[in-house]
């Protein structure tokens, strides 16, 4: 049992993405629990990942890498949890802010929350303040994260924020700003509870947001 969650949790870390499929089915054709598999191997896998990226021993690239290869291993065994089997750490909104189309940092932040067990729903690219806000209104997520990769369209952070407050949801809902160009400063500037300047400070993060919670 300890040595298919080992096999998956090094495929992640190795960046597999070709063999998980498998080595998932393989598991649960053996019996293991759906959970195991994701909680001590695709997410522990994921653990690994994202200090080795903190600490400079790995880049982007391989990075992407295993969190595709995460995420395939999770299509996989999604499908055999009932519900409710994965405790969610609490449900994170991530969207690129409107104007801008850039989304593969956002994409991976996503990843990465997703394989440190966050319910993450992805609204994609160029999304206006009125939308971002329709959708903290109905899925009312615990964390907001909002990415931009231009200086043009950083401001859009700060509008999304403002609305939030105008409509009385600040309060609801935490919101995590980060893109090449944001940096500390500006998120404290613009009133975000957090800054995140690459996957793995995101969650950092929402593991702190979410245990403060708690
Ligand atoms: C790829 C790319 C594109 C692709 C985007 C493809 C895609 N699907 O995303 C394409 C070709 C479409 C593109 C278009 C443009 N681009 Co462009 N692009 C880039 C490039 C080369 C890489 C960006 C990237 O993906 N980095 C890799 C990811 C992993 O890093 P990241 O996005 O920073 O994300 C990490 C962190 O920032 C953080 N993070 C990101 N989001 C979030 C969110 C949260 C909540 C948290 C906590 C953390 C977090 O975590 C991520 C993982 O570590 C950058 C240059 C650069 N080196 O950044 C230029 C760059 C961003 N682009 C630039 C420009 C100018 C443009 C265009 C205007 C070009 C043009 N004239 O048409 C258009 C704008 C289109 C639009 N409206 O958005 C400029 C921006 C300059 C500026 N100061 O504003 C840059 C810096 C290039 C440059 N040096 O001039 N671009």
């Amino acid at each position: 049992m300890a040595d298919h969650l080992n096999t998956i949790r090094d495929a992640v870390i190795g960046g597999k993405h070709g063999e998980i499929k498998g080595l998932v089915q393989q598991a649960l054709d053996a019996g293991l629990d759906p959970g195991a598999i994701i909680n001590d191997a695709l997410i522990a896998a994921m653990d690994v990942v994202g200090k080795d990226f903190g600490a400079g021993k790995i880049f982007v690239p391989e990075m992407l890498v295993s969190a595709v290869t995460m995420k395939a291993g999770l299509d996989v065994v999604k499908p055999r949890l009932a519900g409710g089997e994965r405790q969610s750490r609490g449900t994170i909104v991530m969207a690129t802010v409107k104007g801008d189309l850039h989304d593969i940092g956002k994409n991976l932040v996503s990843m990465m929350l997703e394989g440190a067990g966050f319910k993450v729903m992805d609204l994609g690219v160029d999304l206006s303040v009125e939308k971002l806000i329709d959708q903290v209104k109905s899925i009312q997520p615990d964390i907001l994260g909002l990415s931009a990769l231009l200086t043009t369209t950083m401001p859009e952070m700060q509008k999304v924020i403002g609305e939030l407050k105008t409509q009385g949801l600040r309060g609801t809902v935490k919101v995590l700003v980060g893109g090449a160009p944001v940096d500390r400063a500006f998120a404290e500037k613009i009133g975000a509870d957090g800054y995140g300047a690459n996957a793995a400070e995101a969650v950092e993060l929402a593991r702190r947001f979410a245990a403060a919670k708690a």
